[in-house]
């Protein structure tokens, strides 16, 4: 629908119409909530015509199609975005001037959708956005939880989760669709039998759940195909109990009720740490038989032979949450459509691609066969007969290795290996940088690569650039574009086309005063919310993301507390003013992640309070980060940190998201840090620290002692010393000792070893920062070269490589 032709005018008149009609208020006497949904709705009203036209010219063309399955979406608001691709938003902000109202006002109140945890449900919606740009026919699938990660506040300087109930107003951009369910089915008992030649097998005593779809539609800028994210909600088959109703026996009449709907209700926490439980593993078959069972019958629809299912559709696993798609699959094929296993075991491996996310021990997922067996007890029969498969094939292949088959196999030590079940029903395997995919090619899943060598690959994540340049830096943006021209907006290596700029003195001077603006901006949230006054020439020195030991979070904050020892000591020391900011939740469940999340809170107390440092440096948290703080903070940053331990960040997505916006980046050797360096340049990125090659050298040889560098270096010894000495917390001076322990006897991720190269590599950053022609010039290269990581290049990546996809004809 590329550009919606709507003058200011009519936007004014469909605002109060609508305000009329659903609300009986006038533009005056209405609440700014009210006059979101009067814009909102005008504009998906807007969306949903055109919607209908897509889905039709996506069928007569007979376009493949892909399904991306996951468990999270973190899509964040939607308005701002839709106005963005429809091309309105100045018209819309003209309306609102003119109805002399304040438009960023009503904007806010339209919560985030935030169904996911962090990177892997990000990279899920950037990829969403790409496809609907690119005109590539590709929905999402996956949860309508009613409660969104939670909602972090900040009491004492500790974590606090409180609900997301971000439906709680309703939402105007989904549909939903109550007459189209599918059903889920839970628990029972197997019963085989004979339907001529064909084994049948009937379910008895099951759970049946109705999964409801609730679609969004997807707009892609300037683009003609909508494509669809499909939630699915959970409800009840069954009515209230009226028996028990008539009784008076109201509660347990819900109580059926509401065991079966509480599978969709919340997203769970805990990104990493897996822990079985039995309500995640119902969530997950549940959207996955949903969108299995409706894909297939959309797909019969168009007439076509279930033989030929992989040429029309290819299904996208994102991490190895929806694996039990490849069973269901196979199940249906077989079960409700009569094909035999071979027939059901090849279509499977030619729909089916998975994408893993982490090589974190602790993240692989596997679930008690206790557990599979009793809740989906078909669904492991399957799984267990492709173990047996699987495992003849190796004993041809490596007859008597014992230890190999049992490392491979899907089912062993009474649990299912929910990665092995993901590669063996995939006809594509990928990590998301070129240092991930080669650690599982070598490492993680080193048995298989052996066995299949030309299914693995490396696919490097991108991220949407119009969300975060084009909607989130509009002044940057428009600067962009006066210089370079439209292009870079959908076809992101044009943003090279700005290196001629990188020297240009007075583009120089244009990013440093938006950048300026921008943390005037932040500053104002900051003293808003936090009350803390910050300087805004100060370097803005950011590390946000979910907090967790690897990504070392702890090794910027015991920086901070040898910097503010350095400037105690030598108050005129001439160290650029610095801020330090950071934000992210840590899982509820996740002692130590919290316990560092309130050290730094301690250190910003001490920091921030003490006069005599002169505010040479802040320390700020911002509490509840999310996709709209994201789009606050990253342009008004100067630093972008991203320090985790070499080989533990698979990708990061942040990194490159701080890039587009002109941020030099201080970071290790990982994750896509390596190709951001690649693609930028040594002298316009600082890396420090251990590589991953080395890491893992220290690591086998079992040679690291962190009690030695404790010891070799007085400044660390002082810092570390400081954690239990009272400094910090003189009511409780013991809350931080059992990080001081931890440091000294284990440090497992090499934080005490980095330390010394990164206080380095921190005094780099404010040397440059002080030349200013050399620092600008270097956030300019930045942003020249962030265009190769546009989710527009990853997903022709995907498309070309894995799902063999092609644009739709827009006419
Ligand atoms: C794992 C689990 C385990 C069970 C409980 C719920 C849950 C939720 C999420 C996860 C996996 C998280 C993996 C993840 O987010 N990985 C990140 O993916 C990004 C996109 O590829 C990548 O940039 C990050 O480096 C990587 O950490």
């Amino acid at each position: 629908m590329a550009m919606v032709e709507i003058s200011v005018e009519e936007i004014k008149a469909s605002i109060e119409l609508k305000l009329q009609t659903l609300f009986g208020r006038t533009f005056q006497n209405a609440s700014k909530s009210q006059i979101y949904k009067a814009l909102a709705t005008t504009v998906s009203e807007y969306i949903t015509k055109d919607w209908a036209y897509s889905k039709e010219r996506v069928r007569k063309q007979n376009a493949k199609q892909v399904y991306y399955l996951s468990m999270e979406f973190l899509m964040g608001r939607f308005l701002e975005n839709n106005l963005m691709n429809l091309e309105i938003r100045e018209k819309v902000k003209k309306a609102f001037e003119e109805l002399d109202a304040d438009f960023d006002d009503i904007q806010s109140v339209e919560p985030d959708a935030g169904l996911g945890n962090g990177g892997l449900g990000r990279l899920a919606a950037c990829f969403l956005d790409s496809m609907a740009t690119m005109g590539l026919p590709g929905h999402g699938n996956g949860i309508r939880y009613e409660y969104g990660l939670f909602q972090q506040k900040i009491k004492d300087g500790q974590q606090v989760e409180m609900a997301d109930p971000w439906l709680e107003y309703g939402n105007v951009w989904e549909v939903s669709k109550s007459d189209e369910p599918q059903l889920v089915h839970f628990g029972g008992e197997l019963e085989y039998y004979h339907e001529g030649e064909q084994l049948k097998v009937r379910y008895l005593n099951c759970q049946c759940v109705k999964a409801i779809p609730y679609d969004v539609p997807i707009l892609g800028y300037q683009s003609n195909l909508i494509n669809t994210l499909r939630l699915w909600g959970a409800r009840s088959l069954k009515p209230l109990d009226m028996g028990l109703f008539r009784k008076g026996q109201y509660v347990d009449a819900l109580a059926e009720k509401e065991l079966a709907e509480v599978i969709s209700k919340m997203l769970y926490p805990e990104d990493i740490h897996e822990e079985g439980k039995h309500l995640r593993l119902k969530q997950q078959y549940f959207f996955v038989s949903a969108s299995i069972q409706s894909i297939i019958k959309k797909y019969k629809n168009t007439g076509h032979h279930l033989m030929d299912f992989h040429k029309n559709v290819a299904i996208h696993i994102n991490d190895t949450h929806p694996a039990l798609a490849i069973p269901e699959l196979m199940r249906i094929l077989m079960d409700e459509e009569g094909l035999n296993w071979k027939q059901a075991w090849l279509i499977s491996r030619k729909t089916f691609a998975y994408t893993n996310h982490t090589i974190l021990p602790e993240a692989m997922e596997t679930w008690s066969v206790e557990l599979i067996q009793s809740l989906l007890p078909r669904i492991y029969d399957i799984i267990h007969e492709i173990n047996e498969r699987f495992s003849r094939e190796l004993w041809e292949l490596y007859p008597g290795d014992w230890d190999r088959i049992e490392r491979m196999a899907v089912i062993s030590h009474q649990r299912v290996h929910m990665a092995k079940l993901a590669i063996l029903g995939s006809g594509s395997v990928n990590g998301v940088a070129e240092l991930h995919g080669e650690i599982l090619k070598k490492e993680t899943f080193k048995d298989f690569y052996e066995v299949y060598p030309e299914i693995f690959k490396s696919i490097t994540n991108g991220i949407s650039h119009r969300r975060f340049l084009l909607l989130a830096n509009e002044d940057l943006a428009r600067e962009i574009t006066e210089r370079i021209g439209k292009s870079w907006v959908t076809q992101a290596e044009d943003l090279e086309k700005l290196e001629a700029y990188a020297k240009d003195e007075k583009f120089q001077k244009v990013l440093k005063e938006i950048r300026r603006e921008k943390k005037k901006e932040l500053a104002d949230y900051i003293l808003l919310h936090n009350e803390i006054e910050v300087d805004i020439d100060s370097i803005f020195d950011t590390q946000v993301k979910r907090f967790h030991e690897y990504k070392r979070q702890l090794m910027n904050v015991l920086h901070i507390m040898h910097l503010y020892n350095q400037i105690l000591e030598n108050p005129e020391n001439g160290i650029h003013p610095r801020t330090f900011i950071f934000s992210g939740k840590a899982a509820p469940g996740y002692h130590r992640a919290k316990l560092i999340i309130k050290l730094i809170h301690s250190v910003a107390e001490r920091v921030n309070n003490d006069k005599t440092i002169k505010g040479k440096i802040k320390v700020v948290f911002i509490e509840n980060y999310n996709v709209t703080l994201a789009q606050k903070i990253i342009p008004a940053s100067d630093v972008s940190k991203q320090i985790s331990t070499a080989g533990k960040e698979a990708s990061g997505t942040g990194n490159m998201k701080f890039m587009l916006n002109g941020a030099f980046t201080l970071g290790t050797f990982d994750g896509a840090n390596i190709e951001m360096q690649q693609a930028v340049g040594k002298e316009n990125m600082e890396i420090f620290g251990l590589r991953e090659e080395e890491i893992s050298k220290i690591r086998q040889e079992g040679s690291y002692r962190p009690d030695q560098i404790y010891e070799e270096n007085p400044a660390l010894r002082k810092v570390m010393d400081q954690l239990i000495d009272g400094t910090l917390e003189p009511e409780d001076p013991d809350i931080f000792r059992e990080i001081y322990h931890d440091l000294l006897e284990r440090d497992p991720y090499f934080i005490l070893k980095d330390f010394e190269a990164y206080c380095r590599a921190n005094e780099k950053i404010d040397e440059l920062y002080q030349k200013p022609e050399i620092w600008w010039e270097k956030g300019i290269q930045n942003i020249a070269k962030a265009g190769y990581f546009s989710s527009d290049r990853t997903i022709k990546e995907y498309s070309e490589g894995v799902w063999d996809l092609k644009p739709v004809d827009p006419t």
